[in-house]
């Protein structure tokens, strides 16, 4: 398969260069696209009904900065890790940055976990207990100090915050206590870092959820100032919602931060980014191409909950769609859409869309690959190789998942 996609490679270049693409400024783009993977993406996790424990899934954080490693390695694209805290929690956090390392990676995005404590049950910053509220600051503000040990330039929000029932408790005295902790959150921001505000329409909370939309993130952020963007969760939509009008519009007003990116077919899913949705990725890669050095800082981030799938595989899978998408993005002819764009042609304009998003970029991507120094198949060289089956043996089968909140 390898060898035909090289071999496609020559015939695909000249059709591109053929229709106006810069072969070379697309491949460089290519070579320099980052993908976060989550270290939590490495362990067993699964739905609130069983979670299947997976032969060599990471056990702790050091099994997970290794597999995070193991996926650099194989796409050459995905050079640093997000963490979650506690679930990554440990006594040195230099030491676990020199660690990554070791690995070819850095560590980036820090989340804290604001839902699993007990304390939590009515909800974590917005909880109606001052000593609650006290206690999920506290978690937000030390998660500050670790990125300032791990070198981390993102903190990475999301509040399972909310409520179950009418007259529950108030959701202008709520608004406000989201708004205090994220203002005393920012203050403690290492220089030349990010607060990522992730927002989620429901679950699991159920009446109302304290951030349930880009909107309500977006004046948070707004309310915050420059070091605090909106995190696009893809799953974390109503059914139908375009995800990539709210890209450019956020990309635009200068306050998309990153995504999270996953697939989903009715809630938050957190299926494999890209099977589900390859149309809405490529479409949401448009707008970011589109944008140019407006997107200069997006953080590209994966959040999965791998349930049935092999974890590494899946990971795999998921870096490689990221690339098919861009890859697509980055072939749209636009000199050929503005110009439709600006005639009215609706189904020329269109058909500029799908020239570049019905193009096999697969030779592309082998090329790109290949001249990284990596081999151009890594699905291939992963099932061929003994990673997976020598972790499978030395870490047996972990029983229990990471937390039990299916991602
Ligand atoms: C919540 O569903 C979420 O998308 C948040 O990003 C969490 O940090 C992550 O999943 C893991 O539970
Ligand atoms: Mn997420």
């Amino acid at each position: 398969m390898t060898d035909e996609h090289l071999a496609a490679y020559p015939a695909l270049a000249e059709r591109l260069q053929k229709r106006g693409i810069n072969v070379e400024d697309v491949k460089d783009k290519l070579k320099k696209q980052h993908i976060e993977t989550p270290s939590w993406g490495y362990g067993n996790s699964g739905t609130r009904f069983k979670v299947f424990a997976w032969p060599g899934a990471a056990r702790n954080i050091h099994e997970r900065l290794a597999d995070a490693g193991y996926i650099h390695k194989l796409t050459g694209v995905a050079p640093s890790v997000a963490i979650h805290i506690p679930w990554d929690k440990t006594e040195d956090y230099s030491a676990l940055r020199q660690e990554a390392q070791s690995h070819g990676i850095e560590i980036g995005a820090v989340n804290p976990n604001l839902f699993q404590d007990e304390e939590y049950k009515l909800g974590s910053v917005c909880n109606p207990s001052p000593a609650t509220q006290e206690q999920a600051l506290a978690h937000m503000i030390e998660c500050c100090e670790i990125m300032e040990k791990t070198g981390s330039k993102l903190l990475s929000l999301w509040f399972a915050d909310g409520t179950n029932y009418a007259g529950q408790d108030s959701v202008v005295d709520r608004k406000h206590r989201m708004e205090n902790a994220l203002r005393e959150t920012y203050k403690h921001l290492p220089k030349g870092s990010r607060m990522l505000v992730e927002y989620k329409f429901f679950e699991p909370a159920f009446f109302t959820t304290d951030i349930p939309d880009w909107g309500t993130a977006y004046a948070l952020c707004l309310k915050l100032g420059d070091q605090a963007q909106v995190l696009v969760d893809t799953g974390h939509h109503a059914q139908g919602t375009n995800i990539p009008m709210i890209v450019a519009y956020l990309l635009d007003e200068g306050k998309l931060g990153g995504f999270h990116f996953n697939a989903r077919q009715y809630a938050d899913d957190d299926l494999i980014v890209g099977t589900t949705n390859p149309f809405e990725l490529f479409n949401i890669f448009h707008e970011l191409v589109s944008a140019g050095d407006k997107a200069k800082d997006v953080a590209y981030m994966i959040d999965q909950s791998h349930n049935i799938e092999p974890k590494l595989e899946a990971m795999l899978q998921s870096v490689i769609h990221c690339q098919v998408a861009y890859a697509k993005a980055l072939l749209v002819d636009r000199k050929a859409l503005a110009e439709a764009q600006r005639g009215g042609d609706v189904l020329g304009a269109y058909r500029v869309m799908m020239e570049a998003y019905d193009t096999d970029v697969r030779p592309l991507l082998a090329k790109v690959r290949q001249e990284m120094g990596i081999d151009p198949d890594p699905i291939g060289v992963y099932r061929k190789d003994d990673y997976a089956r020598r972790v499978a043996k030395e870490r047996g089968v972990a029983s229990g998942a990471l937390g039990g909140f299916p991602g």
